[in-house]
């Protein structure tokens, strides 16, 4: 019997739970995972995979990447939960061939569900991968504290918060030069959601949701992890510069050095933002 438990794709996820429950981004059952399988992880988890749960038609269809299999955290779970009992809080999914449905092929024992955000996580592949010529694997969604308090302090653009963020940190141009987007706010869990944080994603590879939290995404479990890092790091420092300067700021990094930066690290700054 395949221990899916132990297999390099379900460890990295769990750590990866873990390391956000650690930072204090996952309070109760908050945030989510979700990460698009190679063939070689279904190779190494297809011998445990079973085909009895029925079909679930999802909120959203897009067939581009029908037939991939998703291994996401479950609806109402604790990120806390998962190192310690992936089969209870983590499931396997396969996607129908239209892209609009999918079935639990493993875990998610007892009946559990994937995700309600994973309307939002499907449709975030689709244009990552689009956008990525099929790098992007992974769509981490967390509610680390900064970043959501400047939702209630800056403009809800995607210029607003991507300039504040660049100028924060210096590594930040480096890291994420064509900057993050901005969804404002909506009820979480559903299609309209879905879609404004596909717009979004079409063009960022982060996206802030207002008075909420933060998506994001990249090819492996290290650089969507670091990519939250990064940014919630930069919020907390514009945080307390604000405080601190009880609201003025004195200087900030200059447009000219963020260019630098980037052009430095062989990026390319979207200075349309600036
Ligand atoms: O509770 O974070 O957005 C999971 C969520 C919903
Ligand atoms: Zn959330």
């Amino acid at each position: 019997m395949t221990d899916i438990s132990n297999t390099s794709a379900v460890r990295g996820f769990a750590r990866m739970c873990n390391d956000g429950w650690l930072q204090g981004w996952h309070e109760r059952n908050g945030g989510n995972l979700s990460y698009r399988m190679t063939e070689a992880d279904i190779r190494d988890c297809g011998a445990a995979f079973t085909y009895d749960r029925p079909w679930t038609p999802m909120g959203v269809a897009d067939g581009s990447l029908g037939g991939s299999h998703f291994l996401v955290t479950g609806s109402g779970k604790y990120m806390r939960n998962v190192s310690e009992d992936p089969e209870g809080n983590l499931g396997i999914l396969e996607i129908s061939p239209a892209g609009d449905a999918y079935r639990i092929v493993w875990g998610l024992r007892d009946g559990a569900k994937p995700t309600s955000e994973f309307d939002s996580h499907y449709l975030c592949h689709v244009v990552r991968a689009a956008a990525t010529e099929g790098m992007t694997r992974v769509m981490y969604h967390a509610h680390p504290a900064n970043i959501v308090a400047l939702t209630f302090v800056l403009p809800l653009t995607a210029s607003a918060f991507s300039k504040a963020l660049w100028q924060s940190e210096t590594e930040c141009p480096m890291v994420f030069p064509s900057g993050v987007g901005v969804v404002e706010w909506m009820v979480p869990g559903g299609p309209e959601i879905a879609e404004a944080t596909r717009q979004a994603m079409a063009r960022y590879d982060a996206v802030v949701w207002a008075h909420h939290g933060l998506f994001t995404s990249g090819p492996d479990f290290d650089s969507a992890f670091g990519l939250m890092h990064t940014i919630e790091k930069a919020a907390q420092i514009r945080v307390l510069a604000l405080a601190a300067g009880q609201g003025r700021l004195r200087q900030v990094i200059p447009d000219e050095g963020l260019k630098q930066v980037a052009e430095t690290y062989g990026r390319k700054l979207n200075e349309s933002l600036l």
